[in-house]
């Protein structure tokens, strides 16, 4: 399976007529390869064979739909089996499957599908009700499918996959797609906190998986792989699909929320060779584990992390509790995986590591100049498994995508070793548990409640130097300024928006601090104590 050279699949990825799901599913169909085991999930182990099968029969299902070549297909589904199968029978058809966050509210998937258009929707029965309000609502959405529970998909007249599953279909040709072609979307708010479609091609897929995987991971048949982010993140994509497949490896996945307790559950269960987590997930496994020596996996061999930055005192007491090194890394949805990493055995504790194979990377000044020897700039990077634009957004498009160069938003410096080391973003986006948070969009969510005059969010560090959101309220009527009414503030924000964007702490004032035209003055509040 891993006979072909790396510099041949570079070449294959670049310009032949390259489908990804006839790579990363269909090649394993050889009698050596069919029966191992691909994933695990709740309903227990599928083989690359029943892989392929459930790929071609997700991909039947969609055709059934009418979904054709460059079709969207939004897939708001929780990690499991279905997922592969639904995303790579879209890629097989031709058509763009589009991942997108399970956690969000109604009003955040309406503005997807008013941005995206999507023909089709595949969701999971946790989801349903979120998008109801948006299925009543005039869209381009002809037809749902269920991943999940053919009850609720018979109440409403919608497709239920596992039904199609049952039923036997011939195999499906795939489209003749290019390397070069857009094969799927990820949404991203990144930079401005609007969300936009971060267009990828089929071939950058096989580019991540071979130079971060299989280049820093050294991912092989052997491995038995568990990420904590979802596979609907870029992150969680190629940490549980493309990456194990590429490599012939199985992956575990897990459709609960990633808490401490369902990881922890999870890892004892099916003992992961290689972990993938973000900081806040390993600081709260680290804690809940306070008083329980047993280990997490026996087979553990390398723990990866991103997202954010990972703090030294959490890759410190991770590897004294359980002997593994945690490998911090960067990476974004528009690079679509890690190109700055550390690397097993080399570690630069507090540091991103330094450039993964395949990826050039640049730390500019202001003048546009290379910066030097530890001095902040403006971090960009070039390499093959960059995002083709974003969908519908010419001008963030021309900002972010420059001359084959992506900018990350991110300020950086490079130590005299060659070490990379993040000095924090250029915008004002906070990174929470590894997942992006619009100050904006807090804010506005407490300015909708009429107890509040006016109201700011920045980034905060806790205990674990993690950042969490801080926000400053005024209350119209100075009497709130009470633990109560804090209380009902957070309660209040966590019905409208996703979990991790309510406010951790909030800290009433008389009035916030803003420049001569009213602007917001964030520098000032990010320093207060
Ligand atoms: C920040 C980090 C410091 C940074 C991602 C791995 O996070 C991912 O993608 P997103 O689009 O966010 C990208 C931004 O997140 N960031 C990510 N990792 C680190 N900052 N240290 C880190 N190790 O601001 C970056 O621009 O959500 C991570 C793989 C795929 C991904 N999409």
């Amino acid at each position: 399976m891993m006979a072909m050279k790396s510099s041949k699949l570079r070449t294959i990825a670049s310009a032949e007529r390259f489908n990804a799901a006839s790579y990363f599913v269909d090649r394993h169909l050889d009698e050596a390869d069919r029966d191992r085991i691909a994933f695990i999930d709740d309903r227990g182990p599928h083989t690359y064979l029943d892989l392929a099968r459930r790929v071609d029969r997700a991909a039947a299902v969609l055709k059934e739909c009418g979904v054709g070549i460059d079709d969207r297909v939004i897939l708001c589904l929780v990690d499991s089996i279905n997922f592969p199968a639904l995303f790579f029978g879209a890629l097989k058809i031709g058509a763009i499957p589009v991942p997108i966050n399970t956690y969000l509210a109604a009003a955040d998937y309406e503005a997807i599908v008013r941005d995206g258009e999507p023909t089709t929707i595949a969701i999971s029965s946790a989801v349903v009700a979120a998008w109801q309000s948006v299925l009543s609502g005039n869209h381009s959405i002809r037809s749902v499918i269920v991943s999940e529970g053919s009850s609720i998909a018979i109440a409403r007249g919608w497709l239920s996959l596992d039904d199609f599953v049952e039923q036997s279909i011939s195999t499906i040709d795939p489209a003749p797609t290019r390397a070069g072609d857009v094969g799927f979307w990820l949404y991203s708010s990144g930079t401005t906190g609007q969300p936009k479609g971060v267009m990828h091609r089929h071939g950058d897929l096989l580019h991540a998986a071979l130079n971060y995987g299989e280049g820093v991971l050294g991912i092989n048949e052997e491995d038995r792989v568990f990420s904590a982010s979802k596979m609907f993140f870029a992150y969680g994509l190629g940490n549980s699909g493309t990456f194990p497949l590429h490599a012939g490896a199985a992956s575990i996945l897990m459709p609960e929320r990633a808490t401490a307790e369902s990881v922890v559950r999870s890892m004892r269960r099916h003992q992961p060779t290689i972990f993938f987590g973000v900081p806040t997930l390993f600081a709260s496994v680290l804690a809940y584990l306070e008083n329980d020596d047993a280990p997490l996996s026996s087979r553990l061999r390398i723990c990866a992390s991103a997202g954010e930055a990972l703090p030294a005192a959490i890759a410190d007491k991770w590897r004294a509790r359980f002997g593994v090194e945690i490998l911090d890394g960067i990476g974004s949805t528009e690079a679509l995986h890690i190109f700055i990493s550390n690397r097993p055995g080399a570690v630069r504790k507090g540091s991103s590591g330094m450039p993964v194979g395949g990826y050039q990377v640049a730390i500019r000044s202001e003048d546009g100049g290379e910066t030097g020897v530890d001095e902040v700039g403006d971090l960009w990077v070039r390499g093959e498994s960059i995002a083709a634009g974003y969908w519908n957004a010419p001008q963030a498009t021309a900002r972010t995508f420059v001359d084959g160069w992506l900018r990350t938003g991110d300020k950086y410096s490079r130590d005299a070793d060659g070490f990379y080391h993040y000095a924090g973003r250029a915008d004002d986006m906070l990174k929470v548990g590894g997942i992006w948070l619009s100050p904006l969009e807090v804010e506005a969510a407490l300015l909708e409640h009429p107890g509040v005059l006016d109201a700011a969010v920045v980034g905060a560090a806790d205990a674990d130097s993690l950042i969490k959101p801080r926000a400053f309220v005024v209350p119209r009527d100075a009497a709130d300024a009470r633990e109560e009414f804090a209380a009902a503030l957070k309660l209040f924000v966590r019905e409208r928006l996703a979990h991790y964007k309510c406010p951790r702490w909030i800290e009433f004032r008389t009035e916030l601090p803003r420049t001569a035209t009213g602007k917001l003055r964030r520098g000032a509040l990010r320093g207060e104590s």
